[in-house]
């Protein structure tokens, strides 16, 4: 029997519905700042979060859409240019307060700590963006109810390599058969699940309809569901196959 001692959590789609309305406009307005007539409308983008991270998902689009840019040297500083850009643009935007959590989340987080479960987040996005996020929504000492959080460049490969995962099992002391990820995509779900972790999905307009087969369990939203569901459910499943 397995007893459920930490949740990890993913950023983007997951803990706020950040891609669409956050940084889909950053990225446009990154672009239009270094006069690139590039634009990701909303179906475009919807395509792009194919490629996990910002400076992937430039490069990626680049290389199909502008690839004489993309094959010229000192292309690599133009991505880092962009991206930096791209940042500030999404910082100014979640820290106005413009990037609500999504329901039932503020309601988890609150209920699993008091119960004692330890908290951490993995994910591809930039950490500067995790802790502008969790400052805005939840308040100055946010940062501090995550035991770990993994972010970014930490692991050179993005999700859904698992890499991620494992970094964050590191630091955290943990076995992944003791802890519950919670994603968004299938992507997310794809790294969670090769580091032999459970995977709670919460879709959103994004990924509805993509391929959940392997979650652990599915539902529209976080609200409605308490630490102490996830723990009586988790101790009664057998445990995942071990982790490849
Ligand atoms: C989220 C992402 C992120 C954001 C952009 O994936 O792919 O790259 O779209 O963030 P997940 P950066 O939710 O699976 O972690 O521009 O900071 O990379
Ligand atoms: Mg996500």
């Amino acid at each position: 029997m397995n007893t459920l001692r930490a949740l990890i959590f993913d950023v983007d789609g997951t803990l706020a519905d950040t891609e669409r309305d956050g940084h889909r406009p950053a990225f446009n307005a990154a672009f239009a700042g270094a006069g690139l007539r590039w634009h990701w409308d909303v179906a475009i983008y919807g395509e792009l979060l194919a490629v996990a991270g910002g400076k992937e998902r430039i490069r990626h689009y680049a290389a199909r859409h502008d690839p004489e840019r993309a094959a010229a040297p000192g292309f690599g500083e133009t991505v880092a240019g962009l991206h930096a850009a791209k940042t500030r643009h999404y910082l100014d935007h979640v820290a106005a307060g413009r990037v609500p959590l999504r329901p039932g989340v503020a309601t988890l987080l609150a209920a699993a700590r008091r119960r004692g479960l330890r908290l951490a987040i993995a994910t591809t996005t930039t950490p500067d963006n995790v802790e502008a996020l969790l400052r805005a929504t939840l308040g100055p000492d946010a940062m501090g109810w995550f035991a770990v959080i993994g972010a970014g460049d930490v692991v050179p490969a993005k999700k859904p390599a698992p890499d991620i995962y494992r970094w964050v099992l590191e630091r955290l002391e943990l076995d992944a058969a003791d802890c519950l990820a919670v994603e968004d995509s299938e992507l997310g779900l794809a790294a969670a699940s090769t580091a032999g972790l459970r995977c709670l999905v919460t879709p959103n307009a994004y990924t509805a309809g993509q391929d959940f087969g392997r979650a652990w369990m599915l539902r529209d939203s976080l609200a409605g569901i308490g630490p102490d569901e996830l723990a009586r459910r988790f101790a009664e499943d057998p445990a995942p196959p071990a982790a490849a």
